[in-house]
């Protein structure tokens, strides 16, 4: 088009006013007032307004500009001005103005149905609030890998192809493995016990998949598991190590992601009260007393709902361990707590605000007779589990490891009500497309 330097939305206000700038990016807002064309462009960065008008643009880029359709792509050039009533302060008026892609009719105008967006999600993606929080989760994926760097974990890369179970049969993902059965892996935490033998201490950052019966504003068929696992760390050590990492997610998503955050309405206050551990902890058994003391129906052996979770977030302000939960309510790997053998070394980290359990960890059985046992007593086949029976069998030693479901902890940050928004392309029962 011309020598012009190139700027984004963003660099066009930190420019001094009569410089030249050209921008290129989608119209957002369009409105024609016959004299004068206002069109709002957004890049990846924002949102700017430049101005077609007959005092400054020549017509042939006028007629350009009226031209431009919601969604179609565009490159202006012209001068920068201050106005207070353009979006930022500042404004270009286009002296030159190019549609490189006109847009056909944009099928988002607003008030349109969830299922309707969800079905044109290519497009919907585009919204400045999906945008949000995509830079939010970008903002994680970094923390996380920092923290565990300088934890001095080793970043390892499990298989998504297994051939048993690790959270139960149920949620199994059956796959046709050249005529065998496969499934899709439901957690990497069997393969990081693998590596500690070597690495001692281990994360990784993969997709999870469960086919879980209902659907829930907290249940994806397709979600992203952080999982770390440590040799020689006793549960405590473990929860520890896991609000560290909330903590210090949650103080970097504040100090990046300040602008996104109250793009969204967040309240901060909220995420500061989390960037302080230690957070408290109560078990399972006391969970059960203080839902009693709200009028819930529940007894000792009961498992934790959706709806107990989200009571009992409302006895805290920050994130809270819910430890010691009964064996036989969690998987076969988890160690028994020595001192009372009917509970399990097991602890869930819940988000408050309703959000309920962000975390699930545990101590895992070390001994080789007593996991052998917790197989068969559940039905599972042990030679399913036989290289997972091995580490027992060569030089075991205590351990312990978690997993966070990143799409849960996005929800919390990012205030959102529903999962599907804290990934780009939620998978559902009903939903592969797009
Ligand atoms: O089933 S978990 O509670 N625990 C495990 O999978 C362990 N094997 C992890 C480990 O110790 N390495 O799942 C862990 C977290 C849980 O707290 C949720 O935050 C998340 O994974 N999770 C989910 N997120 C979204 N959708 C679904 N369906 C889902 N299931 C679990």
């Amino acid at each position: 088009m011309s020598s012009t330097k190139l700027y984004s939305t963003r660099e066009v206000k930190l420019l001094e006013p009569g410089s030249r700038a050209r921008v290129r990016g989608w119209v957002y807002r369009h409105r024609d007032l016959g004299g004068k064309v206002f069109i709002v462009v957004r890049d990846s960065e924002g949102i700017l307004q430049m101005i077609a008008s007959e005092a400054y643009t020549p017509r042939e880029y006028i007629e350009e500009a009226r031209r431009a359709t919601i969604e179609s792509s565009i490159i202006g050039e012209g001068v920068v001005a201050r106005d207070p009533r353009a979006p930022g302060g500042v404004e270009l008026r286009l002296e030159r103005f190019e549609i490189v892609g006109l847009a056909s009719d944009f099928p988002i105008k607003g008030g349109e149905s969830i299922d309707y967006l969800l079905d044109i999600r290519h497009l919907w993606i585009r919204s400045r609030k999906l945008t949000a929080v995509m830079k939010i989760r970008d903002t994680i994926h970094g923390a996380f890998r920092e923290f565990f760097k300088s934890r001095g974990f080793w970043e390892v890369s499990p298989p998504m192809l297994t051939q048993a179970a690790v959270e139960g049969g149920a949620t199994l993902f059956k796959v046709d493995f050249f005529g065998r059965p496969a499934y899709l892996t439901q957690s990497a935490q069997l393969y990081l016990e693998v590596l500690i033998y070597s690495l001692e201490k281990v994360w990784t950052l993969a997709p999870s998949f469960r086919a879980e019966r209902s659907r829930t504003r907290r249940h994806l068929y397709e979600y992203w598991h952080l999982e770390a696992e440590e040799a020689w760390v006793h549960m405590d050590g473990e929860m520890k190590l896991v609000e560290d990492l909330v903590a210090y997610t949650t103080r970097r998503v504040l100090d990046e992601k300040l602008e996104e955050l109250s793009f969204l309405k967040r309240d901060t206050e909220k995420l500061e009260q989390a960037t302080k551990p230690p957070y408290p902890r109560i078990r399972y058994e006391e969970a059960i007393e203080l839902l009693r003391r709200k009028g819930v129906d529940i007894n000792y052996g009961d498992d934790l709902g959706a709806d107990e979770e989200r009571l009992l977030t409302e006895y805290f302000d920050t994130p809270f361990f819910i430890t010691h939960f009964p064996l036989e309510l969690k998987s076969f790997y988890m160690k028994p707590d020595p001192h009372n053998p009917r509970e399990a070394l097991a602890f869930d980290l819940l988000a408050p605000e309703g959000i309920g359990e962000i975390v699930g960890g545990s101590e895992r059985e070390d001994d080789y007779e007593r996991l052998l046992n917790s197989i068969t007593s559940r039905g599972l086949d042990p030679k399913d589990y036989e290289w997972y029976l091995d580490l027992r069998r060569y030089g075991s030693v205590p351990h312990s490891g978690f997993g966070l479901g990143v799409e849960r902890y996005i929800m919390w940050v990012a205030g959102l009500d529903h999962i599907r928004d804290a990934i780009p392309f939620p998978r559902f029962r009903d939903r592969l497309y797009p």
